[in-house]
């Protein structure tokens, strides 16, 4: 890909936008563009229009969204399907529209089914009913990658879809009513540690079983894709390996050093049971993840505490 290609990067203050913002600097790419909410709406489809109608962009990375945890998405599906149905829509047909042949569609393993075998293989989408918690989010998603699939059909264009599994890194959201089980462990388990407090409570039975895919490594894949000039399709992306939340929960408390004990709430969800994506695809390209669980984790703490100093006691900056 030209190194002074013009990309658009939607949604770069989150955890993917920003990830891939920092790959692409770091790559030699020229012509990173960004807009904050403030200067483009993207749920406003004529101000959408009017931006690519004046930017010339070659390349977009779609990576703005509404996202949460699993508490999140069960309380405000309102909000989850239609802030993603509109955002998609409004950049996907925007972008077409400006003849922008180039974009890659951010998704979750979530679109898939609830009942799903394991590990997941991209052709098991819509094969059976999905897991209720995040339905809306996933309905939402799944209209997002076969707008791109349509539009590659009719339109000749070359929109790409990556699906991840669970995603940490820096930039997440460590507020607990909305955020996902990692941040929320990390953070409960910091806190729990400096108040010196004898438990740590996890939601749930412990049992469901998820894939945790550092936010770097996704970035790594993007470029990969885009580099390689894949033109279509959808990728699952992940590292090939899950593990119980309990045995997530023991892994965190390790890296923070918090050494009470895990007490369990089974008056919260667990979810669906097990999402193990089937990365054989983009294997088979020559692409894999490098960022190993406890050592991601441990760069992750780091970040947390950094960028959550003013609001964690001193101490745990030696943490
Ligand atoms: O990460 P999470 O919120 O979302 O929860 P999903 C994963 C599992 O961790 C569930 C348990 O079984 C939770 O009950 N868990 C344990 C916790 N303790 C906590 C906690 O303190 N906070 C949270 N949040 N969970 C979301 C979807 O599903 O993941 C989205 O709702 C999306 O659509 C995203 O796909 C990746 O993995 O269940």
């Amino acid at each position: 890909m030209d190194k002074q290609a013009r990309i658009f990067v939607a949604g770069h203050r989150g955890m993917v936008g920003s990830a891939l913002v920092r790959r692409l600097s770091a790559a030699g790419y020229a012509n990173v563009i960004t807009r904050t909410r403030a200067e483009l709406d993207l749920t406003d489809q004529a101000a959408v229009d009017r931006f690519f109608e004046s930017e010339q962009i070659d390349v977009v990375l779609l990576a703005a969204a509404r996202v949460g945890g699993i508490f999140a998405n069960a309380s405000r599906p309102g909000e989850f399907i239609y802030e993603n149905l509109v955002i998609e829509t409004n950049v996907i047909h925007a972008a077409y529209r400006a003849k922008v042949k180039r974009l890659v569609f951010f998704g979750s393993s979530c679109i898939y089914p609830k009942a799903c075998p394991q590990p997941i293989r991209e052709e098991y989408l819509l094969s059976s009913p999905l897991e209720p918690t995040n339905e809306a989010y996933a309905i939402a998603k799944i209209a997002g990658l076969k707008l791109c699939e349509a539009y590659n059909r009719q339109y000749s264009t070359q929109y790409v879809s990556l699906m991840p599994t669970n995603l940490y890194g820096p930039n997440d959201n460590y507020d607990l009513n909305s955020s996902h089980v990692l941040p929320a462990l990390l953070r409960k388990a910091h806190e729990a540690k400096m108040k010196g407090e004898p438990t740590l409570a996890v939601w749930g039975s412990g049992t469901p079983r998820r894939e945790f895919l550092h936010v770097d490594d996704l970035a790594a894949a993007t470029l990969f894709v885009l580099e390689q000039n894949v033109t279509e399709g959808l990728f699952n992306v992940g590292v090939g390996q899950d593990l119980s939340i309990r045995e997530l929960a023991e892994c965190i408390c390790k890296v923070v050093g918090f050494e009470g004990e895990l007490v369990f709430d089974a008056s919260k969800p667990d979810g669906t049971p097990r999402k193990l994506l089937d990365v054989s695809r983009l294997i088979a390209m020559g692409w894999h993840a490098t960022i190993g669980l406890e050592e991601g984790i441990a760069a992750t703490y780091r970040d947390f505490i950094a960028t959550h100093a003013g609001s964690v006691p001193a101490a745990a900056m030696q943490a």
